[in-house]
This record gives C-alpha cells, structure tokens and sequence, in this order.
C-alpha cells in the first residue's frame, strides 16, 4: 500500500529504534529525564524562545498553550479550520472554557483587518479577546505558508489590541525547509510555539511547545492537570531528537513529491487542482465527477490510500515512507481511478 493519508503513518525507521532503545531516562515528571531535557533545550534553542516542554500529542501541546494564555470566558481569534478548533474535539471549550471568534482565511491565511475587526470591544457585554492562533503551515489550506509579512502585521494588529500570539506549528519545519526561513524567524513573532516530531519529521510520539520560562512553567502545570505528565518519556523524546537531527532537511523530497503527484493528477477529469499552490508536502484537491469515498475506494483497491478532506476534497500527504517511484505509482493508480 502507498498510504497517502497522513504524514503520521510513518513507521520509526532502524536507525531511530535503536536510538530509542538506548536512550537515557529518568523521571520525566520529576525533571530527571535526561534525553527529554536535552529535546526541551534543543527545540528551545531551534525556536530562539526561553524554554519548551515535551508532550505527548500536538493537540495537547496547542490545548494546553491555549489554557495558559486565557481564563474561562475569554475568547481566542483564529481561522473557521484551524486543526486547533476544527480538529481538537471542542478542546478550548471543554478545556479551557473559552469561546472562539473563527476568521475565514484565504487557503487558511487571514489578515490583520480580520483581527481589528474581529476584536472584542472592553465592554461588559463582550468575552475579553486573549489570543491570535496561526497555523503555519496551515493543514487544511493545503500545508500553505504564512508569509512572514502578513504573520508580522497580525502581530501588530495583536499587540495594539493587548493580545497574545499562538502559532500552530505541526508543520512549521516543512514551511521553514521550503522558505529556508529559519523556524527562529517565524516564532519571534509569537509567545508560545507548538511543533511537532509525529507528522513530516518522522518521530513515533510527541510534540513540544515554547515560550518564555515563566509560560512554560504555567504550560507544564497544565500538561499535568491534563494528563500529559510522562514518566520515563526518554525512549521516545529520543526518537523526536533523531528526527530533529536526522531527518529536517530531508522535508524538501516530500515536498518535491507532492508537487510531482500535483501535477501529475491535475489534469485528470474530476480533479479541480493548480499544482502551483502546492508548496508543502500536503495536496487537496476538490472533485467532481465521483464523490471522495468513491475516489477512496478505487484508489484502495489500486494500493493507493488518501483521506476525505472534506464533502469535496481529498487530501494526500507526502512523507518520508514514499518514494519519487512510489509517487508515479500513485499517479499510474490516480489516472486508472479517474477513468473507470
Ligand atoms: N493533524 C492530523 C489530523 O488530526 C487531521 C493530520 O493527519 O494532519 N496541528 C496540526 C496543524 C495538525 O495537522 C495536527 C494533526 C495537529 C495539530 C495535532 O497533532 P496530534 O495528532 O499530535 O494531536
């Protein structure tokens, strides 16, 4: 099978099992890992911040920067599918108790006037906006990249308004190795940064956030209270720091892959695509002839697997399990499914 669904479904490869297996560890929740310190520090230091914190998941990491930037009946401004209020089963509600003023992007980009606008006036009537959410690269606009331009005019817009910046930044590495933007260029602009190790990088397990030591020790009060506290966290906070190490630079081939599937499906009948937004690893195409689950099926029965992005769309992910061979395989797969 060419799974296509996520770049989630990659295995460890040889390599990073063996640096798992090796890994020194300690009590993480007590401060006593040391192979979990040492990926804090470094993805710290990668993203010019204080201090970061290791968790298990991305949505822990993005719920729990949303907790510790408000208080319950506040409101958080981000995009109408950002993963973090799309994709995150209510969290900032269940969680943190606050409400969330969505902003329809451009492929999940949106500007500063939104955020002017879309600000809650001092007014007892109104929830006190906390917190601008950018997603960088953005999932569901296509693994689009913020521009760092329009990043620092929501920051502006932000700042006049006395908000805080969160970016999601699952993918940030795939924006930064497709810009050469360093990772530490994008995050200046905000206060805490969410990244992470289980999606392009290849790592089985976890992500990290970063800020200011003073928000980090809130996050980690919150990571316990939500349950992310881990013990021993060394054996895969080793395969984390392997795939920091080993495997960032080679982000560009997934990047390659995808445009390759682009512009080789592109102009199948039934496939609506410009292959030239595609600058990440992620392709969404919206379809016509045949519903997603049709396309599914087909292209299962073709050893090819991608997911239903949405009522229209299909989305597949390029990663490190797929080869250029494997990619024109699928494109063989696409064209046989597009003609059936
Ligand atoms: N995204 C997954 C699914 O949940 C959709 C995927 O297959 O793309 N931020 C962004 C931008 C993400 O894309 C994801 C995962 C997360 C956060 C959450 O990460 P995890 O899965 O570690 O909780």
């Amino acid at each position: 099978m060419i799974d296509l669904r996520s770049d989630t479904v990659t295995r460890p490869t040889p390599a990073m099992r063996r640096a798992m297996a090796e890994a020194a560890v300690g009590d993480d929740v007590l401060g006593d890992d040391p192979t979990v310190n040492t990926l804090e520090r470094r993805v710290a230091e990668r993203l010019g911040k204080e201090a970061a914190v290791y968790m298990p998941s991305g949505t822990m990491t993005n719920q729990t920067a949303i907790r510790a930037h408000t208080e319950p009946g506040d409101e958080i401004i981000l995009e109408a599918v950002a993963h973090s209020y799309f994709f995150e089963g209510g969290g900032p509600a269940a969680l943190s108790g606050v409400s969330c003023r969505l902003l329809a992007g451009e492929r999940g980009i949106f500007t500063a006037e939104q955020v002017r606008a879309a600000v809650r006036p001092r007014n007892y009537h109104y929830p006190f906006s906390k917190l601008v959410c950018v997603e960088n690269t953005h999932n569901r606009g296509g693994g689009s990249i913020w521009p760092l331009e329009r990043i620092a005019e929501v920051e502006k817009a932000a700042r006049e308004a006395g908000l805080a910046m969160h970016m999601d930044g699952a993918r940030l590495w795939n924006a930064s190795v497709a810009t050469g933007i360093p990772e530490r260029e994008y995050a200046k602009y905000f206060d805490s940064v969410s990244v992470c190790f289980s999606k392009g990088l290849g790592a089985p397990v976890g992500s990290a956030l970063a800020g200011t030591a003073k928000f980090i020790d809130r996050a980690r009060r919150f990571r316990k209270m939500f349950g992310g506290g881990m013990r021993q966290a060394g054996i895969i906070a080793a395969g984390a720091l392997f795939a920091l190490e080993n495997h960032r630079a080679r982000l560009a081939e997934d990047h390659a892959n995808a445009r390759r599937l682009a512009e080789g499906i592109a102009r199948l009948p039934g496939v609506a695509l410009d292959p030239t937004t595609v600058e990440t690893n992620i392709v969404i195409f919206r379809t016509s002839t045949m519903p997603p689950a049709e396309w599914m099926a087909r292209l299962k029965a073709l050893g090819v697997l991608v997911l239903a992005g949405s009522a229209d769309t299909i989305r597949a992910v390029t990663h490190l399990d797929v080869s250029a061979a494997q990619i024109d395989e699928a494109i063989a797969a696409f064209a046989k499914a597009a003609h059936t």
